[in-house]
C-alpha cells in the first residue's frame, strides 16, 4: 500500500497573541501528531520570531520550511489562493484564531468536508465539560467542533508525549546527567546542591518581595531564571543587566540568569529543580508532568477573570495544601490579606515534601484521562 496516499493530513492554524504559549502549545501538538501518529502536519503561524525563540531551528525569513517532518507555513494574510485539494483532512484553529476565509471556502468545496476543530484554552472551570466537543454549525454546511483541553475525562485531557514520564524518571535517577545539564548554564556544584527553584512568571509578579524573603531565609537557595523573565526584579537583585550567565549571591539566595532554553530542554530544567514557578498554559502543564511542587502565575485577564480560573484550578488540584493555595493567591495578587512573604515561604517550604507526594497522585489521575493528541484524533474519527 502506498503510505503517502493514505497518510492523514492536518492543518493547524496558530496566531500568536503574545508571549510563547500559543506557539508553544501548537508546536508541541504538531510535533506529537507527526512523530507519534504519522500525520502529515502543516503548522501555519503568523509570528516566526516568537517561534524561533522556543525552537532555534526555525528560520524567521522563510515562507515555507520543514522542521523535523512538520511543514511550517508563515501565515501572513494569505487568502483566496486555496483550492479544495489544498485542504487537510483535519483542520484545527487554535484559540478561535479565524482561519483565512479563502481556506474556509475551499473546505466547503472539499468532498468530504474536513473535520474542523477549534482547540480552546485550558481551564479547570466546571463549564468546560459541558462545552467540550459541542458542534457549532457554520455556513455552507460546515460544522466546527469545540475541543477543550482539561483535567477530567469529560474533556480533551492534557498534552503529553509518549515516553515523557520515563524520560523524566531516567533523568532524575541520574545525578550526573542532571548536574551536567545544569553545568552547561554555569550552575556551580554548590548551587546544584542547594534548594533549586526555576522562575517563569509575568512581569507584575511580586518577585522582589519573594527574593527578599529567600535572601533572609536560613537555607541556601538558587533561583534559575531564563533570560527575559522578571527582568526588573532580577536586575535589581543583580545590580546589573539580567543577561544569560549573570549571577549574584545575597544572603542565602543566589539568582542566576540562564539563556532562554529551547522548548525541548525546558522540561529538564523543571525536572532538575525542587520547586518551579510557571505561568500561562504550556509551562503550567509541563510542571504537572514534572511531578514537583509548583506555583502557577496565571495569564492576566480583564476584570480579574483569571482569579476565577486560578481558584477553580486550586480547588481541583488534589495536591493543593492550604499553604500552597495561600501562596498562589498572593503570587497572583488574588489574596484577601496583605502578604508576609517570609511567613508564606516558610509555610510553603514546610509543605513541599507532602505536595511532591500528592503531585504524583495527581499525575496518575491526569494519565487516566488519556493524552490530548490521542483524544483529539479519536474524536476526529467519530465526527468524520
Ligand atoms: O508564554 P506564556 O505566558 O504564554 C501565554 C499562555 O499560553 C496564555 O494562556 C496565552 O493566552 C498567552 O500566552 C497568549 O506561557 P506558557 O503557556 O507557559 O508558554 C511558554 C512556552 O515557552 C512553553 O512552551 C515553554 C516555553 N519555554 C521555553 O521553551 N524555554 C524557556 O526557557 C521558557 C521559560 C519557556
Amino acid at each position: 500500500m502506498n503510505h503517502r496516499t493514505t497518510q492523514t493530513s492536518l492543518a493547524l492554524f496558530c496566531k500568536v497573541v503574545d508571549n510563547y504559549g500559543d506557539i508553544g502549545i501548537c508546536w508541541r501538538l504538531a510535533r506529537q501528531l507527526e512523530q507519534e501518529h504519522g500525520i502529515a502536519v502543516t503548522l501555519w503561524v503568523d509570528d516566526l520570531a516568537s517561534f524561533q525563540r522556543i525552537c532555534p531551528q526555525v528560520a524567521v525569513d522563510r515562507e515555507l520550511q520543514q522542521v523535523g517532518a512538520v511543514t511550517i507555513r508563515h501565515w501572513s494574510g494569505q487568502d483566496g489562493v486555496f483550492a479544495a485539494a489544498d485542504v487537510a483532512d483535519i483542520v484545527i484553529e487554535f484559540f478561535a484564531c479565524d482561519i483565512p476565509p479563502g481556506y474556509i471556502a475551499a473546505m466547503a468545496e472539499r468532498v468530504p468536508h474536513p473535520v474542523w476543530l477549534n482547540l480552546e484554552g485550558l481551564s479547570a472551570e466546571a463549564w468546560v465539560e459541558g462545552c467540550h466537543a459541542l458542534p457549532s454549525p457554520q455556513s455552507r454546511s460546515l460544522t466546527k467542533y469545540f475541543f477543550f483541553p482539561g483535567f477530567t475525562n469529560k474533556t480533551g485531557g492534557l498534552l503529553l508525549e509518549s515516553g515523557l514520564l520515563q524520560q523524566r524518571q531516567a533523568f532524575q535517577q541520574d545525578p550526573a546527567v542532571m548536574a551536567a545539564f545544569l553545568r552547561q548554564f554555569g550552575v556551580t556544584p554548590a548551587e546544584t546542591a542547594s534548594l533549586k527553584v526555576s522562575l517563569f512568571c509575568y512581569p507584575q509578579a511580586p518577585a522582589p518581595a519573594l527574593f527578599e524573603a529567600w535572601q533572609n531565609g536560613g537555607a541556601a537557595m538558587t533561583c534559575l531564571v531564563p533570560e527575559g523573565v522578571a527582568v526588573d526584579a532580577v536586575e535589581t537583585f543583580l545590580g546589573r543587566a539580567a543577561l544569560a550567565g549573570a549571577s549574584a549571591t545575597r544572603g542565602a539566595l543566589t539568582v542566576r540568569v540562564l539563556p532562554f532554553i529551547p522548548q525541548q530542554d525546558y522540561d529538564k530544567l523543571l525536572w532538575a529543580c525542587d520547586l518551579n514557578f510557571v505561568r500561562g498554559e504550556d509551562s503550567f502543564v509541563r510542571a504537572q508532568w514534572a511531578g514537583k511542587p509548583f506555583v502557577w502565575h496565571i495569564y492576566p485577564q480583564d476584570e480579574d477573570l483569571h482569579h476565577v480560573k486560578l481558584n477553580a484550578f486550586l480547588q481541583s488540584y488534589t495536591a493543593t495544601t492550604e499553604n500552597l493555595a495561600e501562596f498562589s493567591l498572593n503570587w497572583n495578587e488574588a489574596a484577601k490579606k496583605t502578604a508576609d512573604w517570609a511567613a508564606l515561604w516558610a509555610s510553603l517550604a514546610a509543605d513541599m515534601p507532602k505536595i511532591a507526594i500528592m503531585a504524583m497522585d495527581w499525575q496518575r489521575q491526569m494519565l487516566a484521562n488519556g493524552d490530548l493528541a490521542c483524544n483529539l484524533l479519536k474524536f476526529a474519527k467519530t465526527v468524520r
